[in-house]
């Protein structure tokens, strides 16, 4: 007997743009798959909708979990006084063609101005005096997530380039000499890598140039990703500050010797890029991809109804998503009237990690129909087969795939050279690996010559290649270090 469909609504949707074309298909995508409205009317930014809202805690979420094994969580103000902003010269040199005044309250026009925070130093840092005052208060880690604002000048983005930065998760340490204030930078490297490796995302790590390092700090080190248009983009940095905060903010402790020194810091930083950077290098030509983890939904139910079986149909389908409920996963029965096809159209979209199709078939023979995400094809398994250990089996799995792919793909963005006429070119789709003096000067004929900039020096070269770390400078031929040249975000 032949088996009649169940009538349902048709509905015609547009595709998203290729990913080809990334920057037309990363606004189409963030829109459609409800991330975030973009219609905000003040330019830089923009809303999370409630689906991009969840995204960004489940991301969050892992950062937290790092953060808080070994910093406390704070809360510092919004408003930072124009006499503590200004106090570090470096920093303010640094921050102020992007500072937002607050001018007047109400009609009053007030004594002194008002920063809103583009970064939280100069908060934090007045308070700090007042904390530490002896060697046994350090060390001090400290973090919040919070919002802060920067009157960023070029072309802003949704998650990339923000003048309100909704999700800035800034960690602040202290400690009583320049050694221990390095080491904590190594630590907060390795947090980074345990993030980011978490979501798939790879990396490089980079010591920035003199030129380019955060207003203030002895010397910064950035981790950097590389976007499906071949540019790069900084999605994390760690600041050695040494005593360079200590002296202006004057935060000293006191010894066991009762000697009173000069506190040494760091601090380090990730914003919502961390979640532009997900969503760009996995996903695909049908939308968001996202590792199981974080992925607001972790399984999608799709029954296939067809006349005279809709109960059983419905039941079965019921059954799994309470089962996958009481396991505790994020778990959408789509039971609207749209026809199969649209719906997996919308999962596919919104980056529904797996998906369970369930129709008389899988009804009749105790089995569902499952696919994930991140692959083209489809099986069919046991209902018993859906357990907690199979699920987070191949959640791993799926993850490992991503990551494979993500990984082979930026590789093939990164090739080394060791002529600069050769470079042009290269840097339209990728990172150039040269060897580099790390002078200014020769940086700026590199930047004349290529249109692109120096990242640093690698911190650490494994798995991006494979040769000598010191070799000749492509620019003038003195010593030089493994360095990378590109197109920034
Ligand atoms: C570290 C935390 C700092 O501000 N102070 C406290 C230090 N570092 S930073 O490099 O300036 O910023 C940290 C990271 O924030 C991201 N970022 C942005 N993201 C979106 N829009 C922006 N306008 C923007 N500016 C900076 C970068 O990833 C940066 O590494």
């Amino acid at each position: 007997m032949v088996q009649e469909k169940v009538k349902v609504r048709e509905k015609k949707v547009e595709s998203l743009p290729p990913k080809e074309n990334f920057s037309e298909w990363y606004h189409e995508l963030i829109q459609r798959a409800e991330l975030m409205d973009v219609r905000y009317p003040v330019k830089g930014l923009y809303v999370w909708f409630p689906f991009g809202f969840k995204l960004r805690q489940l991301v969050y979420g892992k950062l937290r979990e790092i953060m808080d094994r070994d910093h406390n969580e704070v809360y510092f103000p919004t408003l930072i006084p124009e006499t503590e902003l200004g106090k570090e010269g470096e920093h303010i040199k640094g921050f102020e063609d992007e500072v937002y005044w607050v001018t007047h309250g109400g009609l009053d026009e007030l004594d002194i101005k008002l920063a809103l925070r583009p970064t939280s130093e100069t908060a934090m840092y007045p308070m700090f005096k007042l904390w530490i005052r002896s060697h046994s208060d350090m060390p001090l880690r400290v973090y919040q997530i919070v919002n802060i604002f920067r009157y960023e000048t070029k072309h802003t983005r949704p998650m990339i380039r923000l003048r309100e930065i909704t999700s800035f998760k800034e960690a602040h340490t202290v400690h009583r000499n320049f050694e221990e204030a390095e080491e904590q930078v190594k630590m907060a490297i390795n947090l980074y890598k345990e993030f980011y490796d978490f979501l798939g995302i790879p990396y490089m790590v980079f010591k920035r140039p003199e030129w380019d390092k955060f207003p203030g700090a002895a010397y910064t080190i950035a981790f950097d990703t590389i976007m499906p248009d071949g540019k790069t983009m900084q999605i994390g940095t760690v600041h050695h500050l040494a005593d360079n905060f200590a002296k202006t903010f004057d935060i000293k402790y006191e010894t066991p010797e009762g000697d009173h020194n000069l506190t040494h810091q760091t601090c380090y930083g990730i914003s919502e890029r961390c979640v532009a950077a997900l969503i760009s290098i996995h996903g695909d030509d049908q939308g968001l991809v996202l590792p199981f983890e974080v992925s607001p939904v972790q399984f999608v139910i799709i029954p296939v109804l067809y006349k005279g079986k809709e109960e059983a149909v419905m039941e079965k389908a019921r059954g799994i998503e309470r089962k996958l409920k009481e396991m505790g996963y994020r778990v959408v029965l789509d039971d609207s009237d749209d026809r199969p096809g649209s719906k997996y159209y919308k999962w596919e979209l919104k980056g529904a990690a797996i998906r369970i199709e369930i129709g008389p078939k899988e009804v009749e023979e105790n089995e569902v129909t499952i696919s994930f995400r991140d692959e083209k094809k489809k099986s069919r398994i046991n209902s018993t087969e859906i357990t907690k250990e199979n699920i987070e089996r191949w959640a791993t799995e799926m993850k490992g795939r991503m990551r494979n792919k993500a990984f082979e793909e930026m590789r093939a963005r990164v090739k080394y050279f060791d002529v600069i006429d050769d470079i042009k070119d290269w840097v339209e789709k990728g990172v150039a690996l040269v060897h580099f003096c790390m002078s200014e000067d020769c940086a700026e004929t590199i930047e004349k010559d290529t249109s692109a900039g120096i990242l640093g020096s690698f911190e650490e070269a494994e798995g991006w290649f494979e040769g000598e770390y010191v070799g000749e400078c492509i620019v003038c031929g003195g010593r030089g270090v493994l360095s990378a040249i590109s197109k920034a975000y």
